[in-house]
Formats: C-alpha cells, sequence, structure tokens
C-alpha cells in the first residue's frame, strides 16, 4: 500500500464529562474508502466545526444522532470529486456536503450541491451560503418574524448564525443590537457590518444597564444562540408580543445537568412573548430559496461574511473545541489540503 491509497480521519475516542478537551479525539490512518452507486469520494478542502457536533459527541438521542466511540467524525467538507459514482457529478468538480473529518471523504450525491467560486470562496459554502446562513436566514424571518422598526437582539452575534442573523434584521429595517465576547468582534459589528450597538458581555458588568442604553425602545425580537446570563437579561427586556427564536444553548452544551429553579418565565406573562425552537432542518423544501437570496446578498455587498481559518487536518479538534472559547471569528473552518 502506498500513501495515496491512505487517508487521515479523526475518530471519537471517548465522550467528554463537561467541557470536551483533546483527549476525546484520536488520528487515525486507514484505506481511502471508495464510493457506491450514488456516492462521490472528494479530496476535502475545507470541514466545518460546529457548536451542535458537542450533542453528537454524548450518548443521548437529539435531533442529531450520536457519534459512536471508534467511529469517523462527521460534518460538513466543501472538497474536490476525485471519484465519481453519480451522473451528475465527475472528478474536478468542486462541492460541499455530509463528510468526514478526513482527508478524503465519501458523499451522498443525493446531498450535495455544487460550489461556485465566482459567488464567493469556498469556505463561504460551509458558513453564510451553508447550514449557518440558512439557519439565520429561516430562523430570524420565520420565528423572529421581524418588523420595520423592530430592535432585534442577537446572542452569539459575531458567530456563524449571529452575524448573518443582525445583516438579515438590517436590511428588514431593525434597530440590531449584538452580544459578543472581545472588543474586536463588537467592532466588527457595528463599524463592519452595520449593527446599531454591542455589547462585550465578557467586559459589561451589568448587561441590564447596557441593554437599556442599547435598546432604549425595549427588544421585540431576540435571536438567543446562546442562553445563559445573557438570555436572562434579555428576558427582562422584552416588549409586548416579543419573539424568541431559540436557535442554541452555547452556553449549556457542556452542562452535565439542567439547571432548576426559579428562572425567568415568569417575565414572558406580561409581555405575552412567544418562545419557539427552530431547526434549520424543518425548512429543507425551501433551502434553494434561502440558497439564491443569501447568495444575491453576498454577490450584491449587503451582507458580509468572515472565515476563521484553522490550518491543517491535525488541528481540527483545536478548532472544534475553539467555539466554546470564542476563538472564532464569523464561521470557523479547518483547511485540510
Ligand atoms: P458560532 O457562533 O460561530 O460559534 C460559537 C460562538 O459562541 C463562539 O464564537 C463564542 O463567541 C460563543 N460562545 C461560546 N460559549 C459561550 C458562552 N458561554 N456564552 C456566550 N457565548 C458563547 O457558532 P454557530 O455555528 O454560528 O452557532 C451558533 C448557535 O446556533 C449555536 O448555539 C448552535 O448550536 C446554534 N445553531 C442552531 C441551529 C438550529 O438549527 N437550531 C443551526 C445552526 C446553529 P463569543 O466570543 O461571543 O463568546
Ligand atoms: C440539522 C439540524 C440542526 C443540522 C444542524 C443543526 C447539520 C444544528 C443545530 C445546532 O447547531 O444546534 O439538520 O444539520
Amino acid at each position: 500500500m502506498t500513501d495515496t491509497d491512505t487517508t487521515r480521519e479523526w475518530i471519537l475516542a471517548e465522550r467528554p464529562r463537561g467541557e470536551p478537551d483533546l483527549d476525546c479525539f484520536d488520528f487515525r490512518e486507514r484505506d481511502r474508502p471508495s464510493p457506491d452507486a450514488g456516492e462521490l469520494l472528494v479530496r476535502v478542502r475545507y470541514l466545518s466545526v460546529d457548536p451542535y457536533m458537542r450533542g453528537r459527541m454524548r450518548d443521548a438521542e437529539s435531533y442529531a444522532e450520536p457519534w459512536a466511540v471508534g467511529d469517523a467524525l462527521q460534518g460538513g467538507v466543501v472538497g474536490e470529486v476525485v471519484e465519481s459514482a453519480d451522473d451528475r457529478y465527475e472528478p474536478g468538480d468542486l462541492v460541499v456536503g455530509n463528510g468526514t473529518w478526513a482527508d478524503h471523504a465519501v458523499l451522498d450525491a443525493d446531498d450535495v450541491a455544487p460550489v461556485d467560486p465566482a459567488v464567493a470562496d469556498p469556505p463561504a459554502y460551509l458558513g453564510v451560503l451553508g447550514m449557518p446562513g440558512r439557519t439565520a436566514y429561516f430562523g430570524l424571518l420565520e420565528v423572529g418574524e421581524p418588523k420595520p422598526g423592530d430592535t432585534v437582539v442577537v446572542s452569539g452575534a459575531a458567530g456563524a448564525v449571529g452575524s448573518v442573523v443582525g445583516q438579515i434584521a438590517k436590511l428588514n429595517g431593525c434597530r440590531v443590537v449584538g452580544f459578543a465576547g472581545t472588543d474586536e468582534k463588537t467592532e466588527w459589528l457595528t463599524a463592519g457590518l452595520g449593527f446599531d450597538a454591542a455589547i462585550n458581555y465578557r467586559t459589561a458588568d451589568d448587561y441590564g444597564a447596557a441593554l437599556a442604553e442599547a435598546a432604549p425602545d425595549g427588544v421585540d425580537v431576540y435571536f438567543d444562540n446562546v442562553g445563559g446570563p445573557i438570555t436572562d437579561a434579555v428576558f427582562r427586556d422584552l416588549n409586548l408580543d416579543a419573539r424568541v427564536a431559540v436557535c442554541g444553548q452555547i452556553a449549556h452544551y457542556n452542562d452535565e445537568e439542567t439547571p432548576t429553579g426559579p428562572r425567568k418565565l415568569p417575565l414572558l406573562i406580561a409581555a405575552r412573548a412567544r418562545v419557539q425552537g427552530l431547526l434549520v432542518s424543518d425548512y429543507a423544501t425551501r433551502f434553494d430559496e434561502a440558497a439564491d437570496r443569501l447568495s444575491k446578498w453576498v454577490a450584491d455587498g449587503e451582507i458580509e461574511h468572515r472565515e476563521t481559518v484553522v490550518e491543517g487536518l491535525e488541528n481540527a479538534p483545536d478548532a472544534f473545541l475553539g467555539l466554546f472559547s470564542g476563538d472564532n471569528v464569523g464561521k470557523q473552518v479547518v483547511r485540510v489540503d
């Protein structure tokens, strides 16, 4: 066997308790897989690391199937087709689909879409033009139901989903306030993306006072990516008929216990607020609509996007762990080749 017959891939070595660390991952070399009918073998160029993968490390049924210990880690990839067993694609095509954390991955051609570098750089297909962009689009417009003049608050605002949510809200005539974890991020939100205000939740000591200043008319839409104390503060400021889109709760993904006790639901009563969870996959029949609108906004310069690129497949676990310490601005990807 020569080097070219093998591929390197990451597997789940053990399940984390609490915060995951590098011990959860193992790097191994294996025979390069071959595509069956309807599949493509791609050389992976970029792979996506996402917060929901923390849920897949857990041995519990959820919307995402748990990874088995010893199995290859899965995720979105952009890759170049090297072997095709499907009429629609041929070697050399650049595609985005569901692969593995590996040099080479087998993709189901039914779930693959073409990548057009003339529209955006390939990693954008894992961010603004991929799953996070679709989440922002449907989550804000369908669950948040923003109206012109509304105040929209978004947590995790400088991340892959949040940065797109805020910009779509601006395109809809809203006042937009973001929470993010560094001054570099809050500066990008206001000076770069046109947010009206941004709060660094790591340095602000009174979220209520910061919100009163940033959202003086209260909050009509809260797009929640994080949960925790930021969400507690926003709940105190909801206007009549406010909508809360619960997209993610990353502040709780490493919790081993569900916190109980008097929480913030009483605050919803007077506001008659609606709190609704969302899953991007529920909008699958409308993904073409989101792709069309998002790619047009990107091409016209109405939506800006950033990707934070970690170099090298060997660093994929660090890129994933960095999501929990806020190492990324915009979408976190790993460059593989
Ligand atoms: P992301 O925002 O690009 O990355 C995660 C960010 O979360 C980090 O950059 C960090 O930024 C922030 N963060 C981490 N720990 C935090 C904490 N304890 N408190 C506050 N902020 C914290 O990730 P994404 O891919 O765009 O996903 C954002 C959220 O949406 C996640 O919760 C994810 O699970 C969810 N999501 C849901 C769906 C769905 O269908 N429901 C689909 C996609 C994503 P800071 O520097 O600001 O802390
Ligand atoms: C999906 C539904 C939800 C999916 C990802 C998510 C990759 C993400 C959820 C989260 O980040 O919390 O079908 O496909």
